[in-house]
């Protein structure tokens, strides 16, 4: 009789709490998290060559190569230098003012990423 009744309570209560978290998760990735978007570094190239994003997005360069690779830039107001990272390693930026980034490495020349970021 008691478990019966348990049983019965728990149920609806076991279920608004889903239907909570549910919502609750919803809402943490459409308000609270901040895109993030990954480049590799691949054939000493960068995948994908151009991206666009919106402003405010983490960018993940990830070394998929047997080699270090420097992730910079020197474009006026956008200018970062992200350091030497080993094969497998990954190094971040977030990308907050809108216009285009000239995204290069410093151990190869030839290596470009051309990044826009929109508003
Ligand atoms: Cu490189």
């Amino acid at each position: 009789m008691i478990r019966t009744l348990s049983r019965r309570l728990a149920w609806p209560a076991l279920h608004a709490a889903a239907l909570a978290l549910a919502g609750l998760s919803a809402w943490s990735l459409a308000t609270a998290a901040p895109a993030r978007v990954e480049v590799r570094q691949a054939n000493s190239s960068f995948a994908p060559g151009t991206l666009t994003l919106r402003a405010g997005t983490q960018v993940v360069f990830r070394n998929d190569d047997q080699l270090a690779h420097n992730v910079y830039s020197r474009t006026e107001g956008q200018a970062f230098n992200l350091g030497m990272a080993k094969p497998g390693e990954s190094v971040e930026r977030a990308f907050a003012t809108p216009g285009t980034v000239d995204i290069r490495c410093a151990v190869h020349p030839r290596m470009r990423l051309t990044l826009t970021v929109e508003p």
